[in-house]
C-alpha cells in the first residue's frame, strides 16, 4: 500500500468532499463558469472499465478548471429507462422500477468510491416523474409544430423484443441491442420530423469542426447523406401518372436505357403486366428475407425481374423497359430510378446480366463500359445526347438537362436525404407515456400541460412480457387507459406506446442547470449561465444516434426561443475502450475485468492513473499491456516525497535549488497546456519526471529542507489530483495545505524560471582562443558561426584573411581556420 491506509483515507475524503460540497457548482458566483459533462449511464448494475475510463477522462478537466478558478458544473445523473430494466423484470419476476433504483443504488456507491468530483445534488433520473413530465411537455411542443406526427410505415422490427427500432438502433440488419435480425412491419407510428433539420444538422457542423473529432462529424454528415439531383418524370405506358425519378445525374438522360423500380414499393406490383405477375411475386418474396446489407453490398450478385411495361424516355422519346431490382431502395429518392449502364456500376452490372442496351453519352476517352465492365463516372465530351453533344464538363450538362427538363416541366432540380424521420414509439412499458389522448371525435388530444405528468401505471404483477404491443394496452392497464377526452369529454383512449429512450436523453444536460424546477423543462437563465457544454465525454458508439438527436433538440430548443445557442456542446471527446488481450471484454471470451477486483488489489488512485495513463484518451486501452501495480508504486514514490518535505510552510522558494525548481516550473507551464490539448497521458509522464527530479535533490542537495523541494511536491500533489485525488489529498495534508486540494489554485509558471540557460562557447581562431560567447545550449550551426564571425576581436584576428574551414563542436566551441 502507499503508505497510509487507504481505504481509510478513500472514506474520510469522501465524507469530507460531501460534507464540505467541494465539487458543488455554485449559480452566485462571477467566477467564469465551465460545463464538463459525461454521458450519464445507463443503471445496468455496476461501475465497469468501460465507465472507470470515460469518467476518469471527465475529471481530469473538472479538476483542473477547478483549480485554475473556473466555476465548474460536473454533474451526473441517469439514463434509467429502457428495456434491459423491463427485460430483467420479466426474468425475476420483479418491477422495472425496483431493478433500476436498486441498480442505481449500488452504482451510485461505486461512482463516488471512484473519487470522481461530480456535484450529487443535481442528480436526475430520467424515470421519475418530476423528469419525465418535462420530456411529455417537450413532445408536445413538437406536435404543436408540427414536428412530433403519426404516420403508417414499414418500419423496423425486432422480433425478439417485439418492438419497433428507429433506423439508427438497427446495426448491420441487427438489433442494436439483442443483435437478432431486424424484419419490417407495417405499423402506425410516431415521428419526430428531423429530416425539416437536415441542413442546419449539416450546415452547423462547421461550428463544431474545431472541437469535435472528424470522425464523427463524418459518420453524421453520411448519415444525413445530402445528396444534390433532379426529379424526372417519365411518363408510362397505359398509366395515366408519370413517374418520377431521383437521380444525381440529369446529364445522362440520353443515355437512361431502362428503368428500375424497388421490388417492394407499391408502384412495383402495381405496374408489373399480368404475364409477369407470378414471376414478380416469386422475386418479391425472395427480396423480403434478405437483409438491407445483403441488399447494398457491391458483391451481391444483380437480381431483378422484368416488369412487362415500357417508358418512355422524356427527352428522345424512346421506348425503355422496366424492371424490378433489389439494389433500388424502396425508401431512398422515389424508390424508383432511371438506368445508365455506360456511367453507373450498378446499371453496368445488371445491364450486362439482363442483356439491356448500354450507350456511352460522355465520352472520357476509357475503354467501351459494354466491353470493358467498367462504367465510366468521369468527366468527358458529351455525346448522342442532342442539345448537351459538345458540352465537355459535368456542370455544364447539368445545368443544360436541369434547363431543358424545367422548360418542358418534366423535371426539376431537387436535394435529397438519407436521414429519415425519427420514430420514436416503442410497443414497451418502461419508457415515458406519450402524453395524447385518441379521441373518436377529436382524434388525436395533447394532454392538457396542467395534466402532466401523465405517469406510468404500477401493474405491478402485470405480464410485461413483449406481445407485440405495449403492456399499457393490455387488461391491466385498462383503468390507467380509459379517459375521458380532454377536448369534447367523449370516451377516449390514451396513446399506449411509450418514447424511445433517446428522447430522454436528448435534454437531460439542460435539466442539470435547474435541478428541480417546476416551471418547465429548465429555467432559460440557467442555461444561459451555464451552458453550451466546454466539454462532451462520452463514447463514439452514439456517433450518430444520441449526438444526432441532442443536435436536433438543441435546434428546436433554439427555435421555441428557449436557449439561444444552436449547438450546445463545443468540444467532445470519444475515449476508447477497455479492450483485454486485444479483444472487447466479454462473460463469452472470459476476458473481462473486474473493476471492484483492480480497485480492491491497487486502489482507486492507481487504477484511475493507470486508466489515464495507458495512452492517448481516444485510444483503446488493452489491459494486458497496463500496470496498476507499476502506477501504484510510482504513487507510493511520489507519496514518499510528500512526508520528506521539511522547510516551513511559509519557505521562501526563491532561496531553493535552482535546478529543481526550472524543472518545476516548466513541468507547470507543460501540464497545463498538454491537458488543454487533451494529452492526459503525456501529462502523467511529466509528472512522473518531476517527481524524480525531486527524490535526485532530495537525495543529493540539501534534502527535505530545501524550499524548492516544497515547491515541486506541492506541484506533484496538484498535478496528481487531476488523476488520483486520494493520494493527492493526503500529500496536500503532509504539506500542510488547505483541504481540500481541489479548491486549491493552480499554479502558473514563473517566465523567469522557464528562460533556459546560457553556456559558454568559445571561438578559436587558428587554434587560439580569442573570444568567450554566452549562448543558447541549443544553439544551431548557423547562428553559432555568424555569432563568431560578428565577434570584434574574432575579425581582428583574421585580419581580413579568408576563412578556409570552420569546425564547430556544438554548444563548446567554435573553430576557424584562415588562409595563410
Ligand atoms: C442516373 C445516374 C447516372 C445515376 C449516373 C448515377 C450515375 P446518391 O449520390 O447516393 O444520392 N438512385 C436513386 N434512387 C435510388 C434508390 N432508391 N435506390 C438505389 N439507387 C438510387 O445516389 C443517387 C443516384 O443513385 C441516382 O442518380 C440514381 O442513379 C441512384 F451516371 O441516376 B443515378
Ligand atoms: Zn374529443
Amino acid at each position: 500500500q502507499i503508505g497510509y491506509d487507504a481505504p481509510a483515507a478513500q472514506e474520510k475524503w469522501q465524507r469530507f468532499w460531501e460534507e464540505n460540497q467541494t465539487f458543488v457548482a455554485h449559480d452566485d458566483t462571477d467566477k467564469s463558469r465551465r460545463y464538463v459533462l459525461d454521458m450519464f449511464p445507463y443503471p445496468s448494475g455496476d461501475l465497469h472499465m468501460g465507465h472507470a475510463e470515460a469518467y476518469a477522462m471527465g475529471d481530469v478537466l473538472a479538476r483542473l478548471w477547478r483549480m485554475q478558478g473556473y466555476e465548474v458544473l460536473h454533474p451526473i445523473g441517469w439514463d434509467s429507462f429502457g428495456l434491459p430494466a423491463e427485460n430483467a423484470a420479466i426474468k425475476n419476476n420483479t418491477h422495472p422500477a425496483e431493478w433500476t433504483y436498486k441498480n442505481i443504488e449500488t452504482q451510485k456507491t461505486s461512482f463516488k468510491r471512484y473519487g470522481l468530483s461530480l456535484d450529487w445534488t443535481r442528480e436526475l433520473h430520467t424515470s421519475d416523474p418530476e423528469y419525465y413530465h418535462w420530456t411529455q411537455w417537450l413532445f408536445l411542443k413538437f406536435f404543436e409544430r408540427g414536428l412530433a406526427y403519426r404516420k403508417d410505415s414499414y418500419v423496423n422490427w425486432c422480433p425478439h423484443d417485439q418492438t419497433v427500432l428507429a433506423n439508427e438502433q438497427v446495426v448491420n440488419g441487427e438489433c442494436e441491442r439483442c443483435h437478432t435480425p431486424v424484419t419490417k412491419r407495417k405499423l402506425n407510428q410516431w415521428y419526430f420530423k428531423i429530416t425539416d433539420y437536415a441542413d442546419r444538422l449539416l450546415d452547423d457542423m462547421s461550428q463544431l469542426e474545431a472541437g469535435w473529432p472528424d470522425r464523427v462529424l463524418a459518420m453524421q454528415r453520411n448519415w444525413i447523406g445530402r445528396s444534390e439531383g433532379a426529379l424526372v418524370d417519365f411518363v408510362v405506358e397505359g398509366r395515366d401518372e408519370p413517374i418520377t425519378v431521383f437521380t444525381t445525374r440529369p446529364d445522362t438522360l440520353y443515355g437512361a436505357t431502362f428503368m428500375v423500380v424497388a421490388p417492394d414499393s407499391e408502384l412495383a406490383s402495381e405496374l408489373v403486366s399480368d404475364e409477369q405477375r407470378a414471376a414478380f411475386d416469386a422475386y418479391h418474396d425472395q427480396v423480403k428475407k434478405s437483409t438491407e446489407i445483403e441488399r447494398q453490398s457491391t458483391q451481391h450478385e444483380k437480381t431483378g425481374v422484368f416488369l412487362g411495361r415500357y417508358a418512355i424516355n422524356p427527352v428522345n422519346g424512346e421506348r425503355i423497359p422496366m424492371w424490378a431490382a433489389d439494389y433500388v431502395l424502396s425508401d431512398y429518392g422515389t424508390g424508383a430510378i432511371m438506368a445508365v449502364p455506360a456511367h453507373d456500376q450498378r446499371d453496368l452490372e445488371f445491364a450486362r446480366k439482363f442483356g439491356l442496351p448500354v450507350r456511352v453519352v460522355i465520352d472520357t476517352g476509357e475503354a467501351d463500359p459494354a466491353e470493358s465492365g467498367v462504367a465510366t463516372a468521369g468527366d468527358g465530351r458529351y455525346v448522342n445526347s442532342g442539345p448537351l453533344n459538345g458540352l465537355a464538363d459535368k456542370q455544364a450538362g447539368v445545368a443544360a438537362a436541369l434547363a431543358t427538363l424545367e422548360e418542358r416541366g418534366t423535371g426539376k432540380a431537387t436535394v435529397t436525404y438519407r436521414l429519415r424521420d425519427w420514430l420514436l414509439s416503442r410497443q414497451r412499458f418502461w419508457g415515458c407515456p406519450i402524453p395524447i389522448v385518441h379521441c373518436p371525435k377529436c382524434g388525436e388530444v395533447p394532454v392538457p400541460e396542467d395534466q402532466l405528468p401523465v405517469e406510468l401505471p404500477h401493474l405491478r404483477g402485470a405480464d410485461l412480457a413483449p406481445k407485440g404491443t405495449s403492456p399499457l394496452a393490455g387488461d391491466a392497464a385498462a383503468a390507467w387507459r380509459n379517459v375521458a377526452c380532454p377536448k369534447c369529454g367523449a370516451d377516449a383512449q390514451r396513446d399506449t406506446d411509450t418514447m424511445d429512450t433517446f428522447v430522454d436523453s436528448s435534454w437531460y444536460f439542460y435539466r442539470y442547470c435547474s435541478p428541480g424546477f417546476t416551471g418547465g423543462p429548465f429555467r432559460p437563465e440557467d442555461v444561459a449561465r451555464w451552458m453550451p457544454v466546454q466539454q462532451y465525454v462520452g463514447g463514439v458508439e452514439h456517433a450518430i444516434l444520441h449526438l444526432l438527436y441532442m443536435r436536433f433538440f438543441a435546434k428546436v430548443l433554439h427555435d421555441l426561443g428557449m436557449i439561444d445557442f444552436d449547438e450546445p456542446m463545443q468540444r467532445l471527446l470519444n475515449q476508447g475502450q477497455v479492450i483485454n488481450q486485444g479483444k472487447a471484454m466479454s462473460k463469452s471470451l472470459g476476458n473481462g475485468v473486474d473493476l471492484g477486483e483492480q480497485i480492491d488489489l491497487f486502489g482507486v488512485d492507481a487504477v484511475r492513473l493507470t486508466v489515464v495513463f495507458a495512452g492517448p484518451p481516444e485510444d483503446d486501452i488493452d489491459w494486458a499491456d497496463v500496470s496498476p501495480a507499476s502506477s501504484l508504486r510510482f504513487l507510493q514514490r511520489a507519496y514518499r516525497l510528500a512526508t520528506e518535505v521539511a522547510s516551513p510552510t511559509d519557505a521562501d522558494y526563491a532561496a531553493g535549488d535552482k535546478a529543481l525548481r526550472q524543472v518545476t516550473h516548466k513541468t507547470i507551464r507543460d501540464i497545463t497546456e498538454l491537458i488543454a490539448m487533451g494529452r492526459f497521458n503525456v501529462a502523467i509522464a511529466r509528472v512522473m519526471e518531476l517527481v524524480n527530479a525531486t527524490r535526485k535533490t532530495i537525495d543529493t542537495g540539501a534534502g527535505g529542507a530545501d524550499p524548492a523541494v516544497r515547491e515541486a511536491v506541492g506541484f506533484v500533489a496538484q498535478a496528481l489530483s487531476l488523476f488520483a485525488p486520494y493520494v493527492a489529498e493526503e500529500m496536500w495534508q503532509l504539506l500542510g495545505g488547505e483541504p481540500s486540494i481541489a479548491s486549491s489554485t493552480w499554479p502558473t509558471a514563473d517566465p523567469g524560471l522557464l528562460v533556459t540557460e546560457s553556456v559558454t562557447m568559445v571561438v578559436q581562431v587558428q587554434g587560439k582562443v580569442r573570444a568567450k560567447l554566452e549562448v543558447s545550449p541549443e544553439i544551431s550551426e548557423a547562428e553559432a558561426t555568424d555569432l563568431a564571425l560578428a565577434d570584434d576581436n574574432v575579425q581582428r584576428a583574421l585580419a581580413g584573411r579568408e576563412v578556409l574551414k570552420i569546425i564547430t563542436k556544438l554548444p563548446k566551441m567554435v573553430s576557424i581556420v584562415p588562409a595563410k
